[in-house]
């Protein structure tokens, strides 16, 4: 299978009912990682369920569901190695999964607990991990692509062997962050994968109101870099082009844009009212016709690898640990409220010292009487 970019083609590995619409023994893997990728799907979409039922059980502030979206984020990032960069929006957990963050700290940190490895202070979604190299998401749409393409560039003059990828919506083409970053990482042949999962809404404001470029991926022409259009509900296509790219970029050879068509079931997070804004009929379209799970399996039958009794033993398997997962983070206790200073800078200011000052004899005083 030839990867090009600007072909005006959707590229794809599987059709929707699962049969392979292309030769897949040039994709070079076999068995093992097809089950990796359909068990990341099944579990990210396990987990996602889970994540959202504490917003509606009253225990969570906010959540935005990656649901529909899960072979865009798993195919991506199954090709990364430890050392590389992950730059992410408000809805990126199933590849900062994938990249190793654990379900436990993932749900710490929708619950604000201790075990959140941003000790419970960032709005759920907004998620990061040091030692993962995953960088947690500002909340202004857009702002981390000139992020990434910064830490791509300083990869590019240590010439590391590092890459970077960095996530963001269709709504994010129209910040003029992308149209900075994409300029700065292709003058400076920086490793960056640009990866825009296109869902087709930025909350209620469709694509056609967003851009009047056909697709996304075409305005990498401008920036001179290659754009990539993928079938984001295609696992297997997902893989073997965001592979491409992040190879090539490992090699020197610069950036890439990736456009991954996708569609998102939830409404745009628990705030909103997905019924106002959706066409009748276009959510159970996509449900019904190209849920991204439902394909890989079919993909996975169709090929005499799986069966009713390898379903049912999968999901029993995740249904426990995602149950042990929330076990454990339901344990980590909240955090110290004067925590909230730690962190912050290396050294406390003096304003934020006189502050912390305040706030520990207040809660003296309120535990005085
Ligand atoms: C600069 C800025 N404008 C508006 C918002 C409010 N907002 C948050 S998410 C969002 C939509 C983002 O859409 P998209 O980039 O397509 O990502 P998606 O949510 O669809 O995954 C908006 C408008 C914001 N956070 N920052």
């Amino acid at each position: 299978m030839e990867i090009k970019p600007f072909t005006g083609k959707t590229i794809k590995c599987i059709e929707y009912d699962g049969k392979p619409a292309v030769d897949l023994t040039s994709l070079g893997i076999g068995p093992e990682r097809y089950f990796e990728m359909y068990r990341w799907l099944v579990f990210t979409r396990a987990v996602d369920d889970r994540g959202y039922i504490l917003v509606r059980q009253g225990r969570a502030g906010f959540y935005a569901q990656t649901a529909g979206q899960e072979a865009s984020q798993v195919g991506s990032a199954l090709p990364l190695q430890p050392q590389d960069w992950m730059y992410g929006d408000h809805r990126s957990q199933g590849s900062q999964l994938v990249k190793g963050l654990s379900t436990a700290e993932w749900f710490a940190h929708i619950l604000g607990k201790s075990l959140d490895p941003t000790a419970g202070r960032s709005m759920p979604g907004h998620i990061g991990r040091n030692s993962l190299h995953i960088v947690p998401p500002s909340s202004t749409v857009g702002n981390q692509i000139t992020e990434a393409v910064g830490t791509a560039m300083a990869q590019r003059i240590k010439k590391t062997d590092e890459v970077t990828i960095c996530y963001f919506g269709d709504g994010a083409t129209s910040e003029g962050d992308f149209h900075v970053g994409m300029n700065f990482a292709a003058v400076y042949g920086s490793p960056c994968i640009l990866f825009c999962q296109n869902n087709q809404y930025a909350i209620s404001v469709r694509l056609e109101e967003q851009t009047h470029t056909k697709t996304i991926a075409e305005k990498a022409h401008a920036y001179g870099m290659d754009g990539y259009l993928v079938d984001g509900n295609d696992v297997l296509a997902v893989y073997a082009v965001t592979k491409h790219c992040v190879d090539r970029a490992r090699r020197g050879d610069g950036p890439a844009l990736i456009e991954a068509y996708t569609y998102r079931y939830g409404p745009h997070s628990s705030a909103d009212d997905d019924t106002r804004y959706r066409p009748k009929g276009e959510l159970e379209m996509w449900r019904r016709e190209r849920d991204p799970v439902t394909r890989f399996r079919n993909f996975l039958e169709s090929q005499k690898l799986w069966d009713a009794d390898k379903e049912a033993e999968l999901l029993a398997e995740i249904k426990a640990q995602v149950a042990a997962a929330m076990e454990e983070a339901e344990k980590s206790p909240v955090p110290e409220p004067l925590s909230v200073f730690d962190h912050v800078y290396e050294k406390l200011t003096p304003h934020l010292e006189w502050e912390r000052k305040e706030l520990a004899a207040e809660m003296a005083a309120g535990a005085q009487g």
